[in-house]
């Protein structure tokens, strides 16, 4: 009988869940605990780190899981890589749910940097009104440079900017083309600063970007080990063998 740990985090992990649960699949979705109120999931779920590999290798063996599907962002490297090193010590079959990176397009300004300190250093030296879409963790260094005025946009509230230095946005996504542009424009928004996270939840700050002429500084994914990888719901269903609802309709 399967019975599926679901690393989650994602909307495509939110839409993973939501096939399993109609399909009637045995299923555990999993959080890491990084916001307050996380979107809650049709599966149970547990919320919180689960000690490292040896902790990973217990949680699998407690809920005596079949099949792990490692849907998380691919900026999650640490519990990627844990995911792998457990699958192999417990013998157990590992999916990656991965997003193809997003790929730049007619009329995009982007600059592709390798990581968090490429990105502040590829902003200009003038002052900008920069859109830092990366989260809580990395913004202190780009506030060091005041001649910027930065637009954050965060799940959770609770970090405030300097009078002046910029403005918060409280927002999880998924987010639109509409509300995107209407909050670069609102804000004279002139450069984006983004993971490669992927997928449709938030790439619209990127569409809106190319419509309002504002350049986007784009860090790369880090490097993840070789794991069997599919992009889409559905081939990830037919891993695990459980035809999508839709086709079980059609009777394919
Ligand atoms: C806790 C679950 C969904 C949709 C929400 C996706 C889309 C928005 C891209 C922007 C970029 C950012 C951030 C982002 C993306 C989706 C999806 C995706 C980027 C939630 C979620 C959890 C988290 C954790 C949170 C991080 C932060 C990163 C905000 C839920 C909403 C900026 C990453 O306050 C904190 O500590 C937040 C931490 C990790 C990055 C950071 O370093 O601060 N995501 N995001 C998951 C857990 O606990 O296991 O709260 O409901 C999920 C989503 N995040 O359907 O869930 O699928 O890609 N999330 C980045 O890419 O730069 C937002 O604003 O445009
Ligand atoms: P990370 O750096 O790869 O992992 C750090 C530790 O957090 C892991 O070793 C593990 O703790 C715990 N962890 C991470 N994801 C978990 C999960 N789904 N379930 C249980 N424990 C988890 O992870 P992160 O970048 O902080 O991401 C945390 C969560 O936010 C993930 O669900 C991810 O999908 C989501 N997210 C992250 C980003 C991002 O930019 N990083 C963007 C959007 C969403 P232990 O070692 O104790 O097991």
């Amino acid at each position: 009988m399967r019975r599926v740990l679901l690393l989650g985090g994602t909307t495509e992990a939110s839409q993973l869940a939501q096939a399993l649960a109609t399909a009637g699949v045995p299923a555990v979705f999993s959080y890491a605990g990084r916001t307050h109120a996380p979107v809650a999931q049709p599966l149970p779920t547990r919320v919180g780190g689960f000690g490292g590999v040896a902790g990973l290798c217990d949680c699998l063996q407690a809920e005596a899981v079949t099949h792990v599907i490692d849907a998380t962002h691919p900026f999650a490297a640490q519990m990627s890589r844990h995911a792998v090193q457990a699958c192999a010590e417990m013998a157990l079959p590992l999916l990656a749910l991965e997003r193809p990176a997003w790929q730049a397009q007619a009329g995009d300004k982007w600059q592709h940097t390798a990581d968090m300190a490429g990105a502040l250093a590829a902003l200009p030296e003038r002052a900008a009104r920069v859109f830092l879409a990366i989260g809580r963790q990395h913004v202190a260094p780009f506030l060091e440079e005041t001649q910027h005025w930065y637009l954050l946009r965060l799940v959770d509230p609770g970090l405030t900017l300097p009078e002046g230095r910029g403005a918060v946005v409280i927002d999880r996504g998924p987010f639109t083309l509409d509300h995107d542009l209407a909050l670069m424009k609102r804000h004279r928004i002139t450069h984006v600063v983004a993971k490669n996270a992927g997928g449709q939840g938030a790439r619209a700050k990127l569409d809106a970007a190319r419509q309002l002429g504002c350049t986007v500084i784009l860090i790369d994914r880090p490097q993840l080990p070789e794991r069997p990888t599919v992009s889409t719901v559905e081939d990830a269903l037919r891993w695990l063998g459980v035809q999508a609802a839709h086709e079980a309709e059609r009777g394919v």
